[in-house]
């Protein structure tokens, strides 16, 4: 293991990550569990924020805090500034046209929700048909489920072949005259697929059909340009790209989002309101009622700038190298099956251990200071496809080691000795 991992840092080239330097950016990686050093590998759940965002949302709370686009008293112009300045990074993180197709929500979940109640509530009717693939997070499959009952449509879903590869001509095979929606994840997160996003959506714009990219897994870890992409709307959360819990980010192309009714009603997304009737706010704020996650925002932005100062190409790099170093670990292993083989695949290993349930290697490896997650990681059909009821899980970020992946190793070995 050691000579591997010498070998791998030997041919580092020049400018690659300095995992020293990131590590001591995040205060939580001093911790130690059951008196062992902690080892994070749960960033698929959620990753850990840098000092840089922390130091961030405590200025905010400490000096600027107010309600925005409300008042104009000195702090609440000093958090409107900073609320939208946020909103202008990540319009440029991820090179949407305009700001206002960046709209503010409290995750992916509620992003596709929002989706779902704005545009196919409004677009969708009895017969039609929605698209969504076998490797979908719950997120992206539960609301589409609820309009297909609600409107009488239904659901088509892409398969995908034993490496946890979607199967391009069959997706390509279920556009009909009735298809009005593709709802698909850029990376899955029980097997790490990556999906030909770009290529997928070009083939739903053939048909005229809009896009939904289910974007969780993919901004923390690669570049994402929405533009190149095409897609109509793009989705994704804070807590797993170095940001806070509670806010995330819908992308929409503009003339979609300004066809599309606000999900919710209230403060702040109104022009004008009489008993007898109400205009709406332009967007992004039509879809922005109430008193929004303020410091949350200012705190994603923090992370864009984290990310963006590290670099997401160096990120994806180092990611790559601790993948190609895990499965290689692994695969020397007896017993154990990798659940998700993909040739373009993420920094996640689903696996399962011959004999044990997942959640005693989850719990046996805590023991060891290891952080994986098992179970279905909401992704029940993805479990159903390969035959099994849960994995662990371990996901790579930017400050995770090789080390680390020795730990996790030995750790398995460990579990391995305890059920024989
Ligand atoms: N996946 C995981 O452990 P929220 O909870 O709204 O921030 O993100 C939901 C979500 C949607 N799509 C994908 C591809 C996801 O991975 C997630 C969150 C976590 O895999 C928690 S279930």
């Amino acid at each position: 293991m050691t000579s591997a991992n010498t070998v791998l840092q030997a041919i580092k080239p020049a400018g690659a990550l300095d995992v020293g330097r990131i590590r001591a950016d995040f205060p939580i990686l001093n911790v130690e569990v059951n008196g062992k050093p902690l080892v994070y590998l749960d960033n698929a759940a959620s990753s850990q924020m840098p000092k840089q965002v922390i130091d961030r949302l405590v200025r905010y709370q400490t000096s600027e805090h107010a309600n925005i686009h409300r008042a104009v008293h000195a702090l609440s112009e000093k958090a409107t500034a900073e609320y939208e300045g946020a909103r202008r990074k990540i319009r440029r993180f991820i090179n949407a046209k305009e700001e206002r197709e960046v709209i503010y929500t409290r995750g992916t979940t509620d992003s596709v929700n929002l989706v779902m109640q704005g545009y196919g509530r409004a677009f969708l009717g009895a017969g039609d048909e929605i698209i969504v693939s076998q490797l979908e997070h719950h997120s992206n499959i539960v609301p589409w489920q609820m309009l297909c009952e609600e409107k009488g449509a239904r659901l088509r879903v892409i398969p995908c072949n034993d490496a946890g590869e979607l199967l391009l001509d069959d997706y390509a095979r279920l556009f009909n005259a009735n298809t009005r929606f593709v709802a698909i994840t850029h990376v899955s997160n029980a097997l790490g697929t990556i999906n030909p996003i770009k290529d997928m959506v070009a083939t739903a714009h053939r048909h005229g059909v809009p896009v939904l990219v289910d974007g969780a897994q993919a901004v923390p870890h690669m570049k994402v340009d929405v533009q190149d992409l095409d897609c109509d709307f793009y989705a994704f959360s804070g807590h797993k790209m170095c940001g806070p819990t509670g806010i995330g980010i819908l992308y929409g192309k503009a003339q979609l989002l300004e066809k599309m009714k606000p999900f919710e009603g209230g403060g702040d997304m109104i022009l004008s309101v009489t008993f007898e009737k109400t205009t709406y706010n332009a967007i992004p704020h039509k879809f922005e009622a109430g008193t929004p996650p303020i410091a949350a925002a200012i705190g994603l932005g923090a992370a864009v700038d984290y990310l963006e100062s590290v670099g997401l190409d160096r990120i994806a790099a180092h990611e790559h190298d601790l993948l190609t170093y895990a499965t290689e670990a692994f695969t020397q292993l007896k017993g154990v099956r990798i659940v998700g083989t993909a040739r373009n695949k993420a920094a996640v290993v689903s696996f399962t251990l011959q004999g044990v349930h997942p959640h005693d290697v989850g719990t046996i490896l805590n023991e060891d200071g290891v952080a994986v997650r098992t179970g279905h990681h909401c992704a029940q059909p993805v479990m159903q496809r390969f035959g099994i009821p849960a994995t662990a899980r371990a996901s790579f970020y930017l400050y995770n080691t090789f080390a680390e992946v020795d730990v996790l190793i030995a750790g398995i070995r460990r579990v391995q000795k305890i059920f024989g």
